[in-house]
C-alpha cells in the first residue's frame, strides 16, 4: 500500500513539484485521511492515507473523484452580486461579477446593520458537508456577533436531532456503532454505518468486513435491502417509521418473557433502581435532594450514591415518605408489556415469531455476566449491538424510536462495553506527551451523564429549563432541540405570532448549504428566504445560492486549511480499539480564481466590524487554547497563526503548524479504558426519563401562559418511550397505500456530488440511483412496469415524477428513492435533471416535526400512477 514516504521516494526528477501531500477529504462528513498527488502544481491523484486510523488507506468512490470537484468548470471563481430584486425558484438572479473588496464592504454594511438593531434577527446555516469548518466558523461568528439563530440546513432535522440527542444523552456521542472487533450480533435500525454511509465510513467499511467474516451476525432492520441489508446475514423489512415498535416488542420479551436483562449494569450504569412516586418524579432525600432507591438489605430508602449496588431493588413497591414508590424499572416493566409481539408485528408487519426470536438471539448473544481480559484488564464482554441512524429516527417519534433502541443495549449492559454498542470515543485521555485533548463524561448531582465534549454551544444534557421563546427559532420553547426547522417551515409565522415574538430574519449568511433542496418542499422552505438579504459561501450556484444577494466563492477542501477536521472524536472516528489520529486539511495544490477560504473571511468580517476580541475569544474557546497559546483580544492575526497555536496547545511546541503540513496526521494508541469506559466513570443513564416529563411539565407551563396548552403535542415528554405513529400512518385515504423514504447512495453526497461527473457515471451504472424502486409484487398488482414514468403523489397532493425500476428487496408497501437528486439549476449542468427530487414530498410544519427534538418526519404516504 502506498505510504507518504513510499510515494515521495518515487517521485521523479522531471517534474518541477512532484509530491504526496496528506490532507483530509471533505466530501462527506467523514473527514478520511488523503494523500494527494501535486505534480507541477496539478492535483493528479488522490488515494487514502495508510498511517492515518481515519480511513487507514482507503477513500470510497467519491474521495477518489474530489479532482473533478476541484477542476469543475462550473465553479464560482468570483465574488457575485445579484440584480434582480425578485427572488424565486427558477428566477434568474441576474449576476454580476464584483470585487472582493466591494463584496465585504456590502456583507460587513448588512451586518452592521442588523448588529446595530438587533443580533437576533441574523440567521446562520450551513452545512454538514464541510462540518468541521461550518462549526469553527459559523459558532466563532455567531458567537461574537451575539446571534442566536443557527441552524444546520437539512442537517440535523434529518440525520441527527433524536440520534445525536440520545446518542449523547446515553452514549455522552454524536451516534452509535457496533464494537467491530469483538461484537457477535449486531442490529441495524435504519443506519448503514459501514456500508455505504453514515459516519468514519471507510474505516467502517473495513471494521464491518472484517466482523462479518469473523462471523458477526448482522442483522438489518430496514424497509429496503440495499446497503447494509445486501451485506447482512438477515434482512428484516419493516414498515416505514415503526423502528420503536419493534425494538419495544423485544425488550419486552427480553424482560418479560424470557428475563434476560443485565441487573448489575441496570443497578450501577442507570437510574433504574431510583425510586419513583406516583406523580412521576423521582423520591428525594430531604437532606441532600439526591434521588432515593431501596436497599433491599437495609430494608430502607438511601441515596443513589449511599446504598450498595447489589443491594438495590430493581423491582417492587415500597412505602418511603409515607408514600408509594416503585423503582423506574418495575414501571419500564410493566409499561413494555403492552407492546406484545403480536401487537407489535400489527403495526411494524414484521411475524411475532420473528421478533421473539431476534430479541432472543440478541439476549443470548450479549452473554450477561461475562468478562474478558483487555491489555491486562477485566472489563464487562457483552458482544451485541442495537444501533440506529438516519432512517429509523427521521420520523415524528424521533426521540422514542432512538430510546427504545438503545434500551435494548441498556437492558442487556452492553452500552459502551466490549463487544457492544459503542458511542463515538466520548473518553479521550489525550496525547501522552500532552495530555490533551482530554475529555470525560461527568455526573450531575443526580448521578446522570453529562458529555464531556459536545458541539458547543449545546449539550445535549442537561436540558435548559423550557421558556418563553423570543429567538426566531423558538427553541427556548423545545429545550431538547439542537437546532429549529421553524427557520423554514410553512407555519412559522403562526408560532411566531403565538408567541408573541417580533423578531424576523433579516440578513442570513450561508455556507456551503442547499437549503432550498435539502430541507423539504421546496415551495415551503423558499418562502422563508424571500425577504432575507443572503450573503452566501458557496463553491457552485446552485438553488440555494439563487435566493442569495452576494455569493462569495469559497475554496473547496482540497484548497484549504483546517487544524482539526475530525475533532471532537465523538463526531467522527473509529470507535473500537486501534488508534487516535488527528489529521489535519491543508491545500494540495494552490486555489484558482479570487477563491478565498471561509474561515478567512468570516475573521475578516468580524474584524471590519469591530468585533476583533470577541472573534478571538471564540477562537480561543473553540479551539481549547491554553496559554501561551490563547489569542490576544487586540491583535489580528493570520490564520496559519491560528491554526499553529492550535495545534500547539494541544500537542505541544515541536507540533505546529509546520510539523503537520509535513507529517499530515497524529497518532497515539487508544488505551482500552478510554474504549470501554463504561463500567469504569461513575456516571449514570435513564431508563426512566424523568428529565423528559420534567421539561414537559415546564412546556405546558410556558403553553398555559400563552394561552395554547391546548395546541402543543406532549407526546416526547412522557417518562416511558412509545411507539408513536407518524403522519403517514394516521392518513386513511385509501388512494394513498404506500409510504416512500428516501436512503443515500454509495457514491453520491446529499446533494453535492450529483455535479461530479465521474460519480454521476458511476451512479448511472447503478439501477437505482435515479430512480424510484418499486417492489415488484406491488408494481405488478398496479399494471405498472420496469422503466415506466410513473408519478408519486402524497396525500397533500404534491408529487414527483421519475423512473420505476421494480426490486424484489423492498417491503411492499414502501416506495425508496435514492440521494437528494433531481436538481434543476442550469448551473450544475452534470446535475441538472438527474435522480428524483425526494424532497418535495416533504412537509414542513410543527404537525410533522418530533414535537421535543424538532426533528422532521421524511416517511410520506403516496399513492403511484403512470405519467
Ligand atoms: N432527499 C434527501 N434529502 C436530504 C438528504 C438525503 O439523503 N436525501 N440528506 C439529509 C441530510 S442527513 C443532510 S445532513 C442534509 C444535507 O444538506 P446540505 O447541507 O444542504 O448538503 P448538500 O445538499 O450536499 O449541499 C451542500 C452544498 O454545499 C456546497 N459546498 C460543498 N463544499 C463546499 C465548500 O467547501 N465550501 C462551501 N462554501 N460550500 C460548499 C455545495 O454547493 C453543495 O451543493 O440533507 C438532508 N436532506
Ligand atoms: N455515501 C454517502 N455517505 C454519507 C452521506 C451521503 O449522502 N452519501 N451523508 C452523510 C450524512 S449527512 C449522514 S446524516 C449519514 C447518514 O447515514 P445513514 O443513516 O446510513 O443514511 P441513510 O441511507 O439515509 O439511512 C439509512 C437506512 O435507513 C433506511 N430507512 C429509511 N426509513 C427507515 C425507517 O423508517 N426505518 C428503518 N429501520 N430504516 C429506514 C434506508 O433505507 C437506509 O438504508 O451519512 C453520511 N455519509
Ligand atoms: S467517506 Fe466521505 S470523507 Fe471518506 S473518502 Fe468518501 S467522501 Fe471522502
Ligand atoms: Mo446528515
Amino acid at each position: 500500500m502506498l505510504t507518504l514516504e513510499k510515494a515521495n521516494a518515487g517521485v521523479t526528477a522531471n517534474h518541477q513539484q512532484d509530491s504526496w501531500i496528506p490532507s483530509s477529504c471533505s466530501l462527506c462528513y467523514g473527514n478520511c485521511s488523503i494523500l494527494a498527488h501535486n505534480v507541477d502544481g496539478v492535483l493528479a491523484k488522490i488515494e487514502g492515507n495508510p498511517v492515518s486510523a481515519c480511513g487507514e488507506g482507503r477513500l470510497c468512490a467519491k474521495g477518489v473523484a474530489g479532482i473533478m470537484t476541484l477542476y469543475d468548470p462550473n465553479r464560482v471563481n468570483v465574488p457575485l452580486k445579484r440584480t434582480n430584486p425578485t427572488k424565486g425558484i427558477g428566477v434568474d438572479p441576474g449576476w454580476v461579477e464584483i470585487s472582493w473588496e466591494e463584496a465585504l464592504d456590502i456583507a460587513v454594511k448588512k451586518l452592521k446593520e442588523v448588529h446595530d438593531r438587533d443580533p437576533g434577527e441574523l440567521f446562520l446555516q450551513g452545512t454538514t458537508t464541510c462540518a468541521s469548518e461550518m462549526h469553527c466558523g459559523l459558532f466563532t461568528f455567531a458567537e461574537a456577533f451575539g446571534a442566536n439563530a443557527v441552524w444546520v440546513g437539512g442537517g440535523g432535522i434529518h440525520c441527527g436531532s433524536g440520534a445525536h440527542e440520545i446518542g449523547g444523552l446515553m452514549h455522552a456521542s454524536w451516534s452509535l456503532v457496533p464494537d467491530f472487533k469483538f461484537c457477535n450480533y449486531a442490529i441495524y435500525f435504519g443506519a448503514s454505518k459501514g456500508h455505504s454511509a453514515g459516519h468514519v465510513a471507510n474505516q467502517n467499511a473495513q471494521l464491518a468486513a472484517d466482523a462479518r467474516a469473523r462471523g458477526m451476525k448482522m442483522v438489518v432492520v430496514d424497509p429496503m435491502c440495499n446497503f447494509a441489508a445486501g451485506k447482512g446475514n438477515e434482512w428484516v423489512p419493516i414498515r416505514v417509521g415503526t423502528d420503536a415498535a419493534l425494538a419495544l416488542a423485544m425488550a419486552n420479551v427480553l424482560v418479560n418473557e424470557l428475563g434476560i436483562y443485565d441487573g448489575q449494569y441496570l443497578k450501577q450504569c442507570t437510574n433504574a433502581a431510583y425510586l419513583v412516586k406516583e406523580d412521576g418524579h423521582y423520591v428525594r432525600d430531604a437532606a441532600t435532594n439526591k434521588p432515593l432507591v431501596w436497599d433491599a438489605t437495609a430494608g430502607t430508602a438511601k441515596t443513589f450514591d449511599s446504598a450498595p449496588i447489589d443491594s438495590m431493588a430493581l423491582l417492587g413497591t415500597f412505602t418511603v415518605n409515607g408514600g408509594k414508590a416503585q423503582p423506574g424499572f418495575q414501571i419500564l416493566k410493566e409499561h413494555l408489556k403492552k407492546y406484545t409481539p403480536e401487537y407489535s408485528s400489527g403495526i411494524t408487519t414484521i411475524a411475532a415469531a420473528n421478533i421473539r426470536r431476534m430479541a432472543r438471539e440478541f439476549g443470548e448473544a450479549a452473554r450477561i455476566g461475562s468478562t474478558i481480559m483487555i491489555d491486562g484488564e477485566e472489563y464487562p464482554y457483552r458482544p451485541a449491538a442495537a444501533i440506529f441512524f438516519r432512517g429509523s429516527q427521521g420520523h415524528k417519534n424521533s426521540t422514542w424510536n432512538c430510546v427504545a433502541i438503545d434500551l435494548l443495549n441498556q437492558l442487556v449492559g452492553s452500552a459502551d462495553n466490549v463487544g457492544g454498542a459503542l458511542g463515538f470515543n466520548p473518553v479521550c485521555h489525550g496525547h501522552p506527551d500532552t495530555g490533551r485533548p482530554y475529555y470525560v463524561p461527568e455526573a450531575t448531582p443526580d448521578g446522570l451523564m453529562i458529555t464531556g465534549t459536545w458541539m458547543h454551544p449545546h449539550k445535549p444534557f442537561p436540558a435548559n429549563d423550557a421558556a418563553a421563546p423570543t429567538t426566531i427559532g423558538m427553541r427556548e420553547f423545545f429545550p431538547w432541540a439542537m437546532t429549529s426547522p421553524f427557520y423554514g417551515a410553512a407555519d412559522r409565522e403562526k408560532w411566531w405570532n403565538r408567541f408573541n415574538i417580533q423578531r424576523r430574519p433579516r440578513v442570513m449568511i450561508n455556507f456551503g448549504a442547499n437549503a432550498i433542496m435539502s430541507v423539504g418542499n421546496k415551495d415551503v422552505v423558499a418562502e422563508a428566504f424571500k425577504d432575507v438579504f443572503i450573503i452566501s459561501f458557496d463553491i457552485f450556484k446552485n438553488e440555494m445560492t439563487d435566493f442569495a444577494d452576494v455569493v462569495l466563492p469559497d475554496t473547496c477542501y482540497l484548497e484549504r486549511l483546517f487544524p482539526s477536521p475530525n475533532y471532537p472524536f465523538i463526531f467522527n472516528h473509529p470507535g473500537s480499539m486501534g488508534t487516535w489520529s488527528w489529521p489535519i486539511r491543508q491545500p494540495v495544490v494552490k486555489s484558482v480564481g479570487e477563491r478565498r477560504d471561509f474561515l478567512r473571511v468570516m475573521y475578516e468580517i468580524g474584524y471590519r466590524m469591530g468585533l476583533l476580541k470577541d472573534m478571538n475569544g471564540a477562537y480561543n474557546m473553540h479551539f481549547e487554547l491554553k496559554d501561551p497559546y490563547r489569542l490576544e483580544p487586540d491583535v489580528k492575526y493570520e490564520f496559519e497563526e491560528i491554526v499553529d497555536r492550535a495545534l500547539k496547545s494541544f500537542f505541544g511546541e515541536g507540533h505546529g503548524l509546520e510539523w503537520f503540513k509535513e507529517n499530515g496526521v497524529m497518532n497515539w494508541p487508544k488505551k482500552a479504558e478510554e474504549v470501554y469506559w463504561r463500567s469504569r466513570v461513575p456516571v449514570r443513564v435513564p431508563v426512566y426519563f424523568e428529565i423528559f416529563q420534567t421539561t414537559g411539565e415546564q412546556v405546558r407551563q410556558v403553553a398555559k401562559d400563552f394561552g395554547i396548552e391546548n395546541e402543543i403535542n406532549y407526546q416526547a415528554y412522557q417518562t416511558l418511550p412509545d411507539w408513536n405513529p407518524c403522519p403517514s400512518h394516521e392518513c386513511k385515504d385509501p388512494q394513498y397505500d404506500l409510504i416512500s423514504f428516501y436512503y443515500r447512495d454509495t457514491v453520491h453526497t446529499n446533494s453535492l456530488t450529483l455535479e461530479n461527473p465521474w460519480l454521476d457515471e458511476a451512479a448511472q451504472m447503478n439501477d437505482y440511483s435515479y430512480n424510484i424502486a418499486v417492489n415488484a409484487a406491488t408494481a405488478k398488482r398496479k399494471g405498472l412496469n420496469d422503466g415506466d414514468i410513473i408519478w408519486v403523489e402524497s396525500n397533500y397532493k404534491r408529487r414527483v415524477k421519475g423512473r420505476l425500476k421494480t426490486i424484489e428487496g423492498i417491503h411492499p408497501e414502501g416506495i425508496g428513492i435514492a440521494a437528494l437528486a433531481g436538481h434543476w439549476s442550469k448551473d450544475l449542468p452534470i446535475a441538472k435533471g438527474k435522480g428524483v427530487f425526494y424532497n418535495e414530498l416533504i412537509e414542513v410544519d410543527y404537525d410533522h416535526l418530533d414535537p421535543g427534538n424538532l426533528n422532521m418526519d421524511l416517511c410520506v404516504k403516496v399513492r403511484i400512477y403512470k405519467a
